[in-house]
């Protein structure tokens, strides 16, 4: 008895020793971090940070990859975190889509080098550092995702989607992380050596985390840069980010101003300096500003959420915007396609003609002259050429399918406050092209159709865009002009 008695006042003196031993010390480190509600600046900057691809940012969010198919986006901070060696990142997003299933994932990096836009969840594959993946698409059928998994690169691997790199990743955890009522809140603690990944249910307001993994002996870059990134696929959901927040840790014996002391002393007290000198010229212009134009600034300093939260109809504007952005670009290509296919014919015609003696017509003495990597070339010219169609037609779809929807929603507001009938008209002869568009979309990819066609810009793709993009215009300001009525009327 007076043995275990002893044994148990031991453990307890020792557990005391080693919580005094070990306390840590936290500091918010706002140059590595992110927040909502003034999470980027109005031009869509987040300071300290690089934003690429398709990511977008405001104030609410950001969004590293919309619901929208074949997307990638990333996110980057521009400083390498040298504050200290251990650190701890809590994160708050939120991935959604209307389907059941959505794609791909979201990835969160800490790494030796600043990340760019590649095929890991939207970032660079062999990178040296850390990849934690919040994996929706089960790729290898196994059934375990949506997933949290971690994998640890030293720049020499690449990622196997196909397998979600099962044989790759350090640890893993199955979370349902998608469509959930609140933001799903992650917390990576990277202390002594040893990784920990908690994840929350997204299920309440107030984060409840859950131990995902836990790795020891794991040995991050120094200095290393924090990024976010996302991507879509087939399939595809939002991938948004509303807070990234580093903190620095440090135990006993690092205290917190011994991170200050790394940046020379010199050196630390000229970017004071400049940043004294930078806020006073700040200060200086603001102040002349207020008063030339005392108005203005009255506006600028009310807070207007508006600027922050981008309603239903913009998005949809918004992401008809994207889409024809989208046709343009295939229209482009399919240009681009054409005239090489021409071109390839012209050339085969020419270097026929002295073969042949010029006797038989120039076209059919062109197809006999035809090398076989060149006849495979137009094969898969047009092969290219046909998805390009097929592609179009799913665009045009999707804009028809908005398009309606909105002119639905008007019809619904309409009901309780007058909306101009004007705005009406122009939504319908936009459905009403859209249509056309449709139908001869459908006759020029139909079987037999291309032949009496002469070629695929009998839809003229400049006319057809100048369309879209003058309707777009005017539906875009008719609605810009009613909700100011709108507010006016409110107020
Ligand atoms: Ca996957
Ligand atoms: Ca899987």
């Amino acid at each position: 008895m007076t043995s275990t008695r002893v044994l148990l006042v031991l453990l307890i003196v020792s557990i005391v020793a080693r919580a005094q031993n070990n306390p840590v010390f936290k500091k918010f480190e706002y140059k590595h971090s992110f927040r909502a509600p003034n999470l980027a600046q109005r031009d869509g900057s987040i300071p300290f940070w690089i934003v690429s691809g398709d990511a977008i940012a405001s104030g609410e969010q950001l969004r590293l990859a919309p619901s929208m198919r074949s997307r990638k986006g990333i996110a980057w901070n521009k400083r390498a975190f040298v504050e200290s060696e251990n650190f701890q990142v809590d994160i708050s997003l939120k991935i959604g889509g209307q389907g059941r299933v959505g794609a791909d994932g979201l990835g969160i990096w800490y790494t030796s080098q600043l990340g760019a836009l590649g095929p890991v969840f939207g970032a660079n594959d062999f990178w040296t550092g850390m990849g934690l993946f919040l994996d929706s698409f089960d790729n290898d059928g196994q059934k375990n995702n949506p997933q949290v998994s971690l994998m640890l690169n030293d720049g020499t691997r690449s990622y196997d989607h196909h397998t979600d790199g099962s044989q790759q990743i350090l640890s893993s955890c199955q979370r349902d992380f998608r469509n959930k009522p609140y933001p799903v809140r992650l917390r990576i603690e990277y202390m002594k050596n040893v990784l920990t990944v908690h994840v929350d249910d997204g299920m309440q307001p107030t984060p409840r985390y859950e131990l995902c993994m836990r790795a020891e002996n794991i040995f991050l870059p120094r200095n290393g840069y924090f990024g976010v990134s996302a991507a879509t696929g087939g399939l595809a959901d939002d991938h948004d980010i509303l807070d990234f927040s580093v903190f620095s840790l440090f135990h006993e014996q690092q205290k917190p101003v011994a991170a200050a002391e790394q940046i020379p002393q010199q050196e630390k007290q000229k970017y004071d300096e400049e940043f004294e000198r930078q806020m006073k010229e700040y200060e200086q212009e603001r102040a002349k500003f207020k008063e030339q134009h005392p108005d203005k600034v009255k506006e600028d300093d009310e807070y207007d959420p508006n600027k922050y939260y981008e309603d239903a109809t913009a998005r949809e504007l918004r992401l008809i915007y994207e889409s024809q952005n989208a046709i343009h670009q295939v229209m482009q290509n399919m240009d681009q396609r054409l005239a090489q296919i021409q071109q390839a014919q012209i050339s085969g015609g020419g270097a026929a003609v002295p073969q042949t003696g010029g006797a038989a017509p120039a076209a059919v003495a062109g197809g006999a002259s035809f090398q076989q990597h060149e006849k495979n070339e137009v094969i898969t010219s047009l092969r290219d050429l046909t998805q390009s169609v097929r592609d179009m037609k799913q665009y045009v779809n999707e804009i028809f399918t908005k398009t309606y929807n909105i002119d639905q929603k008007i019809q619904q507001g309409g009901a309780g406050g007058g909306v101009d009938s004007s705005m009406h008209q122009k939504v319908d002869s936009l459905l009403n092209e859209l249509r056309t568009v449709r139908a001869t979309q459908v006759q020029t990819s139909g079987p037999g159709a291309s032949s009496n066609c002469p070629n695929v810009s009998c839809v003229s793709s400049t006319i057809f865009m100048l369309i879209i993009l003058v309707q777009s215009v005017i539906i875009i300001a008719v609605v810009f002009v009613r909700s100011k009525q709108d507010k006016a009327k409110f107020y």
